[in-house]
């Protein structure tokens, strides 16, 4: 199962709306020799145990599934995978979690068990329920996961109003993009667009195809319709949520770059519980939110933050600049911090030695 979770965890942020669900036929015997794996494709069909069974082929009957993730058994694009795996002849099924989607809900399980299979549910499940948090919350509460990442200086600052800082080296920047790449969406505030300008795109070989859908949250549209998010729109999808009051003109010509601008009905700043309910509807289950600082303390504030990563630099803001610094963590994210509640990661790199092995982010 650990096996299936770790294949299953390569397709985060491709398959949404659907979850990324890992599926090894593995043969009876103490052998536990590998049959076929799978895992769900991108745009989320076919899903991960069509995969697995193709792979294996007439050598799946008798044998067993592990999959991550109670095996549908609704009719979409292609049939349920529960009449699939019947229809395989496979002999017993080792499911990680129930899905908790309502046209599943047991009900995946239940056909399988109707047809004689074996099944066997809860194996490595708290882990499964981290890997599908995504899904499991865009199901059971109309949101999606949300990680909240801040690079910050060694002694926890993460920069200072109007001036561009290089706090992160190359390992921690490969740390970031791999981050990003499993995430459905990346989001900032508008504040991070106009201090640094960032592509926020997954650069890393080999996956390109990885790079999330680019969210901004600029209540007024102050976007430039200059920036790198607005000038790329049209390689890689830019959503930008504005109030109910954002300039017509100014939103006029960010779409004309291939933005596409949500507004919310909110007056004063946008309603954070509203735009990830939005993002939800559209299919997004995992945002990788990237600051500014005083966005990802907003989240936290609203009790929009499941896991906190902070990637730190190997120098103190005094090397960086002499100016006043803005605090990484705001007082909830802080609160949070301590608590325990969120789980921190911290990265430490050597200083990179020009600019050129820095992230342009
Ligand atoms: C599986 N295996 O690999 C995945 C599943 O829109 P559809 O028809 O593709 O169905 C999407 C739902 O199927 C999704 O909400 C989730 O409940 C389940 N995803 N199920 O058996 C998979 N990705
Ligand atoms: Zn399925």
């Amino acid at each position: 199962m650990a096996d299936a979770l770790a294949l299953g965890r390569r397709h985060l942020g491709l398959t949404w709306p659907n979850p990324s669900v890992g599926a090894l036929v593995v043969a009876p015997g103490p052998e536990g020799l590998i049959l076929g794996r799978g895992m769900t494709q991108s745009g989320g069909r076919p899903h991960g145990e069509p995969v697995a069974l193709a792979a294996a082929g007439a050598a799946a009957r008798g044998a067993t599934l592990y999959v991550t993730l109670e095996p549908c058994s609704h009719w979409g694009r292609t049939p349920p995978c529960a009449d699939a795996i019947i229809a395989a002849g496979i002999a017993r099924v080792v499911s990680a979690l129930e899905d908790p989607d309502p046209r599943v809900a047991g009900t995946g399980h239940a056909r399988l068990r109707a047809a004689g299979i074996d099944v066997t549910t809860g194996l490595l499940a708290a882990e499964a329920e981290r890997t599908h948090r995504g899904h499991i919350l865009r199901v059971r509460e109309g949101r999606p996961a949300v990680t909240v990442k801040l690079a910050m200086t060694a002694d926890g600052f993460a920069g200072v109003a109007g001036e561009r800082l290089r706090i992160t080296g190359p390992v921690a920047n490969g740390h970031v993009h791999l981050m990003r790449a499993h995430a459905d969406a990346i989001m900032v505030g508008v504040g991070t667009i106009l201090a640094d300008d960032p592509a926020l795109t997954v650069r890393l070989p080999g996956m390109e195809a990885y790079s999330p859908v680019r969210v901004v949250i600029d209540t007024m549209l102050r976007t430039p319709p200059g920036a790198v998010v607005a000038e790329t729109a049209g390689l890689y999808p830019t959503w930008i949520i504005a109030g109910r009051d954002a300039p017509v003109a100014a939103e006029r010509a960010l779409v004309a770059r291939g933005v596409e601008v949500m507004r919310l009905g909110s007056t004063g700043t946008v309603d954070l519980h509203a735009a990830m309910r939005l993002l939800a509807t559209r299919g997004v289950t995992r945002v990788f939110c990237e600051g500014g600082p005083r966005l990802a303390d907003a989240l936290a504030a609203a009790g929009l933050v499941d896991e906190l990563v902070t990637v730190s630099g190997p120098r103190p803001l005094r090397a960086l600049s002499a100016r006043p610094g803005i605090p990484a963590l705001g007082p909830h994210l802080a609160g949070l911090a301590r608590g325990g509640i969120v789980k921190t990661v911290a990265t430490w790199d050597a200083p990179a030695r020009d600019a050129s092995d820095c992230d342009d982010d």
